[in-house]
């Protein structure tokens, strides 16, 4: 397997060849990291939080880890253990979730496909030794969508322990999510694996081949995923039965819309007619609702030439 390259590029020669790139938020433009996206696919961000956040983190999930048992399956594994449900079981995983850098490199590549991003899935992953490598896949199969028309899905897999070539850290295949085909078996020489310190981020795009790393060591390796789409998509864990009202309550305003409490235009995820935060905002739940319009700028004014046209206050 290739090395993944040293955290020295602050820039990316439009000229170098395709790999996966170690850049530091702390001196790397978001730009950057978005020219980094559109021609690997996948990038590795370090300096984004203090140690103390993935500590607590860390500490937050350990304490369910070590109670969930193996996953069941061939694609999630059996020496692989996972759980959901993330921003309910860790106060300190909003911070990861809701990361400044992270939701403008997310915004970067998505908004111009929708109107909001959301939160898709959180999903601590993590891999013991014995496990074999993953089926190489894209994340954007959760959907039958097309390949190629636009960029659908985001994952942000934050390290939580150190991710090596031998523990399983991420094997992806750079520059794939350019291919029309899904490439499931290439050669290992083409495959880069994300290793990086406890506390960096992988952040690969829906479209870019890649799967977890067989563990080959001695201990385990612990990624957390924060999965981002577009705001019209179904999201891959059902955020309100994972984040239901009354916990989704004490959480911060961006996170709640990030999670989906919010309307992406026109008139998607209303309750009643209406912007769900509502159910946020008091004690209990309304029976009887006004319904609203909720659309874009450019389909308000439409409609309001629409209806100065048909009652007569201007000519057609
Ligand atoms: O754990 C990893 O390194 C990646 C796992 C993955 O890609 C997935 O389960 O979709
Ligand atoms: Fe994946």
């Amino acid at each position: 397997m290739n090395a993944i390259s040293p955290a020295t590029a602050k820039t990316v020669p439009a000229a170098a060849a395709t790999g996966v790139r170690t850049l530091s938020a702390a001196s790397t433009p978001v730009e950057d990291v978005h020219a980094a996206l559109k021609r690997d696919g996948a990038v590795v961000l370090t300096d984004l939080v203090p140690g103390e956040v993935i500590d607590r983190v860390d500490a937050d999930l350990s304490a369910y880890l070590d109670r969930t048992p193996f996953c069941e399956g061939n694609f999630f594994g059996w020496k692989t253990r996972r759980h959901a449900s993330v921003l309910a079981k860790s106060r300190a995983s909003h911070d990861l979730c809701a990361n400044p850098f992270i939701l403008d490199v997310v915004k970067g590549m998505l908004l111009p496909w929708c109107d909001s991003i959301q939160l898709s899935g959180t999903q601590t992953i993590q891999i013991h030794p014995g496990e074999p490598e993953q089926l190489l896949h894209a994340d954007e199969e959760l959907w039958p969508v097309e390949r190629g028309r636009m960029e659908y899905q985001m994952n942000v897999v934050w390290a939580l322990s150190d991710f090596t070539a031998e523990n399983g850290a991420t094997r992806i295949l750079p520059g794939s999510h350019k291919d029309p085909e899904i490439e499931r078996l290439p050669d290992d020489s083409r495959i880069v694996q994300a290793e990086m310190p406890r506390g960096s981020a992988a952040v690969w795009l829906g479209s870019t081949v890649h799967g977890g790393g067989a563990n080959r060591s001695a201990a385990p390796r612990t990624g957390l995923s924060m999965a981002y789409c577009l705001g019209w998509l179904r999201q891959a864990e059902n955020q309100y039965l994972a984040n239901p009202p009354e916990i989704a309550k004490t959480y911060s305003r961006e996170l709640q819309e990030l999670i989906g409490y919010n309307v992406h235009n026109p008139n998607l995820g209303c309750f009643e007619g209406q912007d769900p935060r509502i159910l946020l905002e008091m004690d209990g739940r309304p029976d009887i609702l006004t319904f609203k319009d909720y659309m874009p700028e450019w389909a308000a004014e439409l409609l309001e030439e629409f209806c100065a046209i048909r009652d007569g206050k201007k000519a057609a």
